[in-house]
């Protein structure tokens, strides 16, 4: 009997990349794609995909899994729960952050957190940094050493107190973006106003859940983006301003675009599938579910999203994943109480949900192309943080992380889900698709009904110098000036 040419083929795929669709089976061995045509020879193992749509395994560029916080919160997904979520919705590669808390060192906090991946992953991940002390030892020595040992992005936030830096300090860290080619990525929110109108709802005894979205109106979100770019602009660095939740943050965007600034911008689903009056229409404590920074909005916002989505605003589109229990004292009821919107932990689920959605609703529902939705979920994650080409997209010599689509109805229920959180925000919503078949590195991790656990086969992966930053020059070779035209 003849040796199988490959360990797996996926017979008559529908591949779908960020620029092409076209027919092709496909070949995998060892975990990477080593050939794409019609007619392969025999795999070990063979799936028959049927014609249907085969897309890159889904690169979720901002989720948090068992990211330390201040007592009595925790998250309720580590590495294992988590990554079995993102399989199950058809997410292959995590990237999720490694937070330095403000007197920590840096490295020490990058340290922690692989103890705390390590052996737990069913997906590859990489890990974003989190800067909220940029001491000279973490702006002249950690950070650009880190940058270069594959930590090539970092999150900065303009809110909370235990994060927030102030204008100084954003401009010595985007400046260490600069120099050593890292992505900065910003969350814009004025962490003053935040706090001016927090106090006035409290002492108007407007402490419910859905207050939090009166104390951070839009308004907050408009003025710290543009404050970034400007910033950003001062340093001459890229940004990417993620979790952008509606006009008038598109509007500063669209604008620094036109100007000519790189700024990429990040949304999620939160801000196409909830509305502000999904924390509460009245003072009831549910609305506590939905609590997220910046909070969801309102239709004619989800509209602005999703015409940023269609158009090319959106560089990536993510979860932001931040996984609290409901009913529970660690989660959205501290130490079991119902407390003021301020002490609810911030943040709402969706790693496994992040690519089914926007399949259904956006390519189905005729919002966006396939090719859109690819680069969106995959493609430019992968290049904005430096893993492209070996994730990201379907090509030979690439990672075998895929996805089969079966264009079926299915209606969103936590009892179904893979994480470990007691709810959705997305409970009954109706869909259009859900993935048949997951693939990682050639193994399938789900098959439609069962995961299929290889905890421990997530492996960490170092990031590159994103390639969707310019290239910097070689040490010793000169830039090419343009001649000055003014004088
Ligand atoms: N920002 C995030 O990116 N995630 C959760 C909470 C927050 O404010
Ligand atoms: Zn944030
Ligand atoms: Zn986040």
């Amino acid at each position: 009997m003849s040796i199988p040419a490959f360990d797996l083929v996926i017979r008559n795929a529908l591949v779908a990349t960020a620029s092409d669709t076209y027919s092709a089976d496909i070949g995998i061995q060892g975990g990477r794609i080593v050939q794409l045509g019609m007619g392969l020879a025999a795999g070990a193992r063979e799936i028959d995909a049927q014609g249907r749509v085969v897309t890159p395994g889904g690169v979720d560029a901002h989720c948090h899994l068992d990211q330390p916080m201040e007592a009595p919160a925790r998250m309720a997904d580590d590495f294992n729960t988590g990554t079995r979520s993102a399989a199950c919705g058809g997410t292959t590669t995590v990237i999720p952050f490694a937070a330095q808390h403000k007197g920590q060192s840096l490295r020490a906090a990058v340290e922690d957190y692989h103890r705390r991946a390590e052996g737990r992953a069913h997906v590859d991940y990489a890990f974003h940094l989190i800067v909220s002390d940029p001491t000279p030892q973490v702006l002249t020595e950690e950070l650009p050493a880190l940058i270069r040992e594959g930590y090539t992005s970092f999150k900065i936030y303009m809110t909370y107190d235990d994060m927030k830096l102030d204008d100084g300090q954003m401009l010595d860290v985007l400046d260490v973006a600069r120099e050593h080619g890292a992505m900065a990525m910003i969350h814009a929110e004025n962490a003053d106003c935040i706090e001016w109108l927090t106090r006035r709802l409290e002492a108007a005894g407007r402490t419910a859940p859905r207050f939090h979205a009166l104390s951070r109106p839009m308004l907050v979100e408009r003025e710290a983006t543009h404050r970034a770019i400007a910033l950003a602009e001062l340093v001459d660095v890229p940004i990417m301003v993620v979790h952008v939740s509606g006009r008038e943050a598109v509007e500063q965007i669209r604008s620094a675009r036109s100007q000519g600034l790189k700024v990429f911008a990040e949304t999620c689903p939160q801000y196409l599938f909830l509305t502000a009056e999904d924390l509460g229409v009245d003072d009831s404590y549910q609305g506590a579910r939905c609590i997220c920074s910046p909070p969801p909005r309102d239709k004619r916002n989800q509209q602005v999203i999703w015409d940023g989505l269609a158009d090319g605003l959106f560089t990536i589109f993510s979860s932001d994943h931040a996984p609290f229990k409901y009913d529970a004292p660690e989660g959205k009821k501290p130490e079991g109480k119902e407390v003021a919107f301020r002490h609810i932990p911030n943040g709402i689920p969706g790693l496994e949900t992040r690519m089914p959605l926007l399949y259904s609703e956006g390519v189905l529902g005729g919002r966006i192309t396939l090719n859109r939705f690819v680069e969106l979920t995959a493609t430019n994650p992968a290049k904005a943080y430096g893993l492209h080409p070996r994730k990201g997209t379907i090509a030979v010599g690439s990672d075998a992380d895929l996805v089969i689509w079966d264009e079926r109805p299915v209606t969103i229920r936590n009892a179904q889900l893979h994480h470990e959180v007691d709810y959705t925000p997305y409970e009954g919503i109706r869909l259009q698709a859900w993935p048949a078949y997951t693939l990682a590195r050639g193994e399938v991790v789900w098959d439609g009904r069962d995961f299929h656990p290889r905890q421990g086969g997530g492996q960490f992966l170092r990031c590159e110098t994103p390639s969707l930053l310019p290239r910097r020059p070689k040490p010793g070779q000169a830039s090419v000036s343009q001649p000055d035209t003014d004088r």
